[in-house]
């Protein structure tokens, strides 16, 4: 067996360490950079005195980079499927050492940095973020990066998963490697730097993060502003039911009930009654709400079920709810919809059938109604969803 077969069972079946520091640089057509990068990393090693190597994930360059990599000291490993992720899973697999520091491979960032991010792990970080913000040199972001893109998604993500991170997207950072099976990184694009963060955050890896310089990239970029910063933002969404769902659908359906009690109870508010299109308003409101906090327990549910993530409020609706209150708060609310219903006909009926005006108050009852089975059948569903659990 080949020292690079062998695996340290302790380490979660992941290669031993050979050196201190795998420096992993995703390349991608960076033949006016890549040589550069590869001697700076290397020089700032040996300098510093750190035992370490450079791997270079080449993403089917086709240009010169591979071989200039090589030629300038690099390991290259070759990943066939495009994309920023992609590169750096494959880079991730191939490095031997105990850190890995991450950097691009068009001289925005200075290789220079490794000793501080090196510094940051020996005193006990897990994680280590570069910070460019405040030392971006002109040139090189960007107006819509520098003061929409990166402030609005790094916003988002701190709001979402209160990570503190100041500069979520810089590729200059550096973990430990025996993370990475706690990660469990998946992403395949851009969207591989949020992933990392969030991951990280979800896992409580110590964090630290230190000021670094961003300078003018050489060669041409492979960040596309739009499809990018979507990949980023529907990352964002999808790992968050919460904000994606739950929180706006209970705010809809708040608002809704608010609206329907307005027009059914004729409060007068701004100096006028609200009727019959406002009680249309509060209903559609309302109904679509709790349709929206519905998928997103759902969302929760198969977060928590199948792909195995802590997920605490989940766990504690769940200690607090069981199926049978679902069933019982969606019966509850379908049947006092039913018994306005009935009362309605029933008057109806007793007035000789003839002309009727009950409009808002049919609309509250069928309102309750859709609103009840819903509960109700959507109970079901999530207990379904917790089979899994259950069973195993
Ligand atoms: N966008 C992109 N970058 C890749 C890919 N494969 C490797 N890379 C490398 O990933 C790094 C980041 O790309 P870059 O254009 O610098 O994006 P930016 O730093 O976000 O502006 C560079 O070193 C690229 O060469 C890929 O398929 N797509
Ligand atoms: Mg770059």
């Amino acid at each position: 067996m080949s020292l690079l077969e062998q695996t340290d069972t302790a380490n979660r079946g992941m290669p031993v360490d050979e050196f201190t520091v795998s420096v992993v640089i995703p390349c991608l057509n960076e033949e006016e950079n890549i040589e550069a990068c590869v001697t700076q990393a290397l020089e700032a090693m040996e300098r510093a005195g750190i035992d370490g190597e450079v791997v270079v994930a080449d993403n089917a360059s086709e240009d010169r980079s591979a071989e200039l990599a090589t030629a300038a000291g690099a390991r290259v490993v070759s990943e066939p499927r495009r994309g920023y992720g992609s590169a750096y899973l494959a880079g991730f697999a191939a490095a031997r050492g105990k850190y890995i520091v991450m950097g691009d491979a068009d001289l925005t960032y200075d290789f220079n940095e490794i000793p501080k991010f090196v510094k940051h792990l020996d005193d006990g970080a897990e994680l280590v973020m570069g910070d460019r913000m405040d030392n971006i040199q002109p040139g090189a972001m960007p107006w819509l990066h520098r003061y929409v893109g990166n402030p609005v998604l790094s916003g988002i993500l701190n709001f979402f998963f209160k990570t503190g991170i100041s500069d979520a997207h810089c590729g200059m950072r550096a973990l430990r490697r025996d993370v990475l099976p706690r990660l469990d990184l998946r992403t395949t694009g851009m969207e591989f730097a949020s992933e990392m963060v969030i991951r990280a955050g979800k896992e409580n890896l110590r964090i630290s993060e230190f000021p670094i310089d961003y300078h003018p990239r050489g060669g041409e970029s492979k960040l596309n502003t739009w499809s990018d910063g979507w990949r980023h933002l529907r990352f964002l969404l999808v790992h968050s039911p919460t904000h994606l769902f739950v929180a706006p659908g209970a705010i809809l359906a708040g608002l809704g009930l608010l609206v329907s009690l307005i027009s059914l109870l004729q409060i007068d508010l701004f100096g006028r009654e609200w009727q019959l299109h406002t009680m249309i308003a509060g209903a559609l409101l309302t109904i679509v709400g709790t349709q929206i906090v519905a998928l997103g327990l759902c969302a929760h549910a198969y977060g928590a079920y199948f792909m195995g993530e802590k997920d605490p409020w989940f766990d504690r609706m769940r200690d607090r709810f069981r199926l049978e209150h679902g069933l019982v708060l969606g019966g509850v609310i379908a049947t006092v919809g039913f018994i306005v219903a009935a009362v309605i006909v029933g008057q109806w009926i007793a007035d000789g059938a003839g002309q009727l005006s009950e409009e808002r108050t049919a609309i509250a009852a069928t309102m309750l109604i859709i609103v009840g089975v819903q509960v109700f059948f959507s109970s079901f569903l999530l207990s379904i969803l917790g089979l899994r659990r259950r069973d195993s």
